[in-house]
């Protein structure tokens, strides 16, 4: 049996990458395609849970102790994401380690290679979904501003980030100012693509 794919979803704050995570899953669904939905950070665990006192502001860290942490937030679910691919299952993730480098390089100034180097090691993605959103659509959707790097300056500096994250391998560039459904249908399109591919390969490779 061929293992499942890992299908990251990224991009900067409230580009709709929630939504459209859920409208993938619920489609792979209906195929009878047997998927999984992870977001990072997930604000369950310990971990998780100063991260999310850290992002509601309740707490401070310096920006290099926050990175380990959203970090650390990732490898304590390794082993996990790594058995659900290998008996076959596709993973649909929100934001994974380009988000950390992203957000880390503009929150602490560090180089996004410093920024990078927490999460070697992790298993890397099939496939990067970017989100694209421009600054004022952005801004108009719902509780914009709340979180700590919900700010124009944040955001712009994080989108030059992501963009030169981008692995032409890897990422496939979506308009995410359109209808939704337009979205979903461009995205689908390729994951499906990935998950057959993928369906052909084993192990995993790092
Ligand atoms: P989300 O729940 O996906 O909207 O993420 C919450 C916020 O945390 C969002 O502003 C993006 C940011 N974020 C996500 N992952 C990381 C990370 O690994 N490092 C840092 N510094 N910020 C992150
Ligand atoms: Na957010
Ligand atoms: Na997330």
């Amino acid at each position: 049996m061929g293992r499942g794919a890992f299908i990251v979803f990224e991009g900067l704050d409230r580009a709709g990458k929630s939504t459209q995570v859920s409208m993938l899953t619920d489609a792979l669904r209906e195929r009878g395609v047997a998927v999984q939905k992870q977001s990072f950070p997930d604000r369950s665990t310990a971990i998780g849970k100063l991260i999310d006192d850290y992002l509601t502001k309740k707490v401070e860290f310096s920006p290099e102790a926050a990175h380990l942490l959203f970090s650390a937030n990732r490898w304590e679910c390794k082993d996990r994401l790594i058995k659900s691919l290998e008996e076959g299952t596709t993973l649909v993730v929100d934001r994974y380690a380009a988000s950390g480098a992203a957000y880390a390089a503009a929150n602490s100034g560090q180089t996004l290679e410093w920024c990078s180097q927490p999460d070697r090691g992790l298993p890397a993605p099939d496939l990067v979904i970017f989100l694209r959103v421009g600054e004022e659509e952005q801004q108009k959707r719902a509780n914009w501003g709340e979180e700590r790097f919900e700010r124009v300056e944040t955001q712009r500096k994080i989108g030059k980030n992501f963009d030169r994250l981008a692995d032409s391998r890897t990422w496939f560039g979506v308009d995410a100012q359109r209808d939704k459904a337009a979205i979903h249908a461009e995205i689908l399109e390729r994951v499906l693509k990935a998950i057959h591919e993928c369906a052909d390969q084993s192990p995993l490779e790092n």
